[in-house]
């Protein structure tokens, strides 16, 4: 398992922040970013939200080699008033919350080694660049990020935290999107990820159920395999709107009295877009 730091480690800023050092990355670095960008770039189109096409367009993400972090947050502060700044991994929760709240995202600076292409336990640069800066460049999707922080230090004063967790899990890393042309990834976790990309539109084996907050909440999830449930929303405008005219003080009063739900369960107030066969996880778990 990654380790969580409780302090910053040497070198670091007291807010967690390290220089990129974007002079240090060697040619073989950059090869596997253009490599992993030409492979998902060539899928997304008719896959990914049009927003996060148009946030790699906008944030000239298309040229190739890792990103220069200043030159990406000139861009994208111009667009949205977000920043990106280098973090040595994962850093504590309220750490991570104030960050998104102050419109920074903090990413890990190095990028993983062939060995590592399709998995990997924390975060690289591809994850968090490829996968959550595009959308963090569409003026509704950074205001929600920003809400979700400052729900974030809130819900750290609640013990709420794995509830509001959960939130991020199922929007923000593996949500999709009912859009006019169809369905469509927006999720981090899903668009930096070539098997998922796949799985999470066209394979019958996960559940799709249109989005509910306090259903999401409720709900565990997977870290170490695809989904076996993706929660639907509509548009960022109305993901938005819920988290910011929700009282959630109530909604955690509600969930600490609430048994939580399996990854693979469906409820009877479930708006369900796509019963799931669960064939895939079935089939992982005979594996093990
Ligand atoms: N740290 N670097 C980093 N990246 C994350 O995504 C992250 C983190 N620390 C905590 C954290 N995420 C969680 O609080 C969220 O997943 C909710
Ligand atoms: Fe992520």
């Amino acid at each position: 398992m990654p380790s969580v730091l409780t302090s910053p480690p040497e070198g670091a800023a007291a807010d967690w922040t390290i220089p990129q050092d974007w002079r240090a990355y060697s040619p073989d670095e950059h090869a596997m970013w253009d490599h992993l960008f030409a492979r998902q770039a060539a899928m997304l189109p008719g896959r990914a939200t049009s927003a996060f096409l148009q946030g790699l367009d906008v944030l000239h993400m298309t040229k190739s080699g890792i990103p220069d972090f200043d030159e990406l947050s000139a861009r994208l502060y111009k667009a949205t008033g977000w920043r990106v700044v280098a973090v040595p991994g994962l850093v504590p929760d309220d750490v991570f919350f104030r960050h998104l709240a102050n419109r920074t995202f903090v990413a890990g600076r190095f990028i993983r080694t062939p060995a590592q292409i399709d998995y990997l336990e924390e975060p690289d640069i591809f994850h968090d660049v490829f996968g959550h800066v595009p959308l963090l460049a569409n003026q509704v999707f950074a205001d929600y990020m920003q809400a979700y922080g400052e729900g974030g230090l809130r819900s750290l004063e609640f013990n709420a935290l794995h509830h509001l967790a959960r939130l991020y899990w199922y929007t923000v890393e593996f949500g999709l999107i009912e859009e006019r042309e169809g369905l469509r990834i927006y999720g981090a976790g899903i668009v930096s990820s070539y098997g998922e990309s796949r799985f999470s539109l066209d394979d019958r084996s996960p559940n799709r159920v249109a989005f509910d907050l306090q259903r999401v909440m409720r709900t565990r999830y997977r870290i170490d395999d695809y989904q076996q449930t993706y929660f639907v929303i509509d548009s960022f405008e109305e993901l938005l709107r819920q988290t910011l005219e929700t009282d959630f003080a109530p909604l955690y009063r509600a969930l600490s009295g609430a048994v939580d739900l399996d990854a693979d369960t469906l409820v009877e107030t479930d708006v369900v877009l796509q019963r799931g066969t669960q064939a895939y996880a079935r089939r992982r778990t005979a594996q093990h």
